[in-house]
């Protein structure tokens, strides 16, 4: 089979949407970083319809990978071409699949083959938006805080190395000098990632690395740069082998590393570009003055009701959150969990309907032609849990309201930590802080070992687990979050998560 490129372009079937614009007269004006699926399926989507519209070519984007070459070698043979198929069921429930071919990409750099070639392309004239979709781990933050990390290996080394930075945040503070030094105007520097305010965010993060670099180079920054906040959202699944083979088949030529999403896209985004910035509410983006009540509906309202079903379902053995969220007792709790207690700490967002929201973030999840993989949405939980989970449960303790749900939510993750159900195998867990949490678990197990109460013992578990101050703050000591999530993890170990479920919505109706 031939391989997607702009030579075979014009070989595709009618229905496959191609670039609307002549790509040889694009410009490299956004650097990427952390170029994997979800930036490929989202921004870069928003980015080709905004240029075909408004025929600004100013925008083509230059992808950087941190680590790995894969997705240069990848699209490297396809001139940076590639496939976002849309997946959906129609009316009759069908699946029904949309191609598309996006044309935005100019080329990939790898950082850690040629870290010169990223810091330059950075530093180069025409660069006016550096964008990141890094993870959260990619931030070389404290989960609880936010703080830099000082102590983080990736941090350790770009400070003594600041020519040749490793992390995201010492590549951002080098190619900024370069531009400061060479007299270049400054740049946007937009976070597309989960994290609270990630603009304000990412600000402070590379504030604090180039203080300890240079205090000048942090003040050129604070002064020149801006660092607006975004809610981004879309399901981008990562590719399996089937999505490759089924999509090549359908364009007639290999299409090495497609992107598959659901069609549901939305991108909020504060409108403060230092340095100009592509029309991006021609391809469905929407600038505000303020993305925080956005972003706390993405990560309260989609994002924590994902990791919660990831983890019942992963823990269960269950592969994929569709397949979680169609078991009944699953998908009213988690309904529950979002009306009783997570809708109420939320306030009133401009244009937003919190049952239609809900309803419909729902039927996302349960999309059965986009299967999400339940491991996949659990990794990483000590980034993802405290913006997801533990924030809404803090407020609701403020208020004293009650937290059933929510500290099963948390329980299920702790179970899912010691590995789940009886019965259930073949999973390791992945997080950059994996060794930490089963020393604590280990601990707890340890010290519970003492207690000849049960309930005792349990709560010591957890008490002794809540304690990583790192991760759950002043949170991780309030007695009442102890005993409830104490409360769940004794079940859920005892009799397994989907009688835990059954019987806490049974017991509450
Ligand atoms: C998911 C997100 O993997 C995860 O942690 O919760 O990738 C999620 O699918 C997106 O944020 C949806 O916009």
């Amino acid at each position: 089979m031939q391989r997607l490129s702009p030579e075979t372009l014009s070989t595709l079937p009618d229905h496959v949407k191609r670039p609307g614009y002549d790509r040889s007269q694009l410009k490299a004006g956004i650097v990427h970083l952390g170029i994997g699926a979800f930036h490929r399926g989202h921004q870069a989507v928003v980015n080709d319809a905004a240029m075909a519209s408004s025929g600004d070519l100013r925008w083509g984007i230059v992808g950087v990978s941190l680590r790995s070459p894969d997705t240069r070698d990848a699209l490297q043979a396809q001139s940076g071409l590639y496939t976002v198929s849309v997946l959906d069921v129609d009316e009759e429930g069908a699946p029904a699949e949309h191609l598309q071919v996006v044309g935005g990409l100019l080329k990939v750099l790898v950082a850690s083959e040629d870290i010169t070639a990223v810091l330059e392309q950075i530093a180069h004239e025409d660069t006016r938006i550096v964008s990141l979709t890094v993870t959260e781990k990619g931030y070389n933050r404290e989960p609880a805080t936010g703080a830099l990390r000082t102590g983080d290996a990736e941090i350790v080394h770009d400070l003594a190395h600041a020519n040749a930075p490793r992390s995201a945040l010492g590549v951002i503070v080098r190619s900024l000098d370069l531009r400061r030094q060479r007299g270049l105007p400054p740049v946007t520097l937009l976070s597309c990632d989960n994290l609270p305010s990630n603009g304000d965010t990412l600000r402070g993060l590379v504030l604090a690395l180039a203080e300890q670099i240079d205090p000048a180079l942090a003040s050129w920054i604070s002064a020149q740069c801006s660092f607006p906040n975004a809610m981004v959202d879309r399901i981008v699944p990562r590719t399996t082998d089937a999505d490759r083979a089924r999509i090549s088949e359908a364009l007639g030529v290999e299409d090495a590393w497609p992107v598959v999403g659901e069609s549901f896209l939305e991108w909020v985004v504060e409108d403060h570009f230092v340095a100009g910035r592509p029309d991006w509410h021609l391809g469905g983006a929407r600038f505000v003055e303020s993305a925080e009540p956005f972003e706390r509906l993405k990560l309260r309202f989609v994002n924590a009701p994902q990791s919660t079903l990831a983890y019942l379902g992963a823990s269960s053995g269950i592969e994929t959150n569709n397949k979680v969220i169609a078991h009944a007792p699953f998908r009213r709790f988690v309904d529950r969990m979002m009306r009783e207690e997570i809708a109420p700490t939320l306030g009133t967002i401009p244009g937003v309907d919190l049952d239609g929201f809900r309803a419909r973030l729902l039927a996302r999840v349960a999309n059965p032609a986009l299967p999400h993989r339940t491991q996949q949405v659990a990794m990483d939980g000590t980034q993802k849990i405290p913006q997801r989970l533990l924030g809404t449960i803090a407020d609701r303790l403020r208020a004293n309201q009650p937290i059933t749900c929510l500290s099963l939510a948390v329980a299920a993750w702790i179970h899912y930590l010691r590995g789940g159900d009886a019965g259930v195998t073949g999973y390791s867990i992945n997080d950059p802080l994996a060794a930490e949490l089963a020393q604590r678990i280990a601990d707890g197990d340890r010290q519970a070992a003492e207690l000849s109460n049960p309930a005792d013992a349990e709560r010591c578990r957890v008490a002794v687990f809540t304690a990583y101050t790192a991760l759950f703050g002043d949170l991780g000591r309030a007695p009442r979050f102890i005993d409830a999530v104490a409360r769940h993890t004794r079940t859920l170990r005892e009799l397994g998560v989907d009688e835990t479920v059954s019987s806490l919505m049974t017991e509450q109706e």
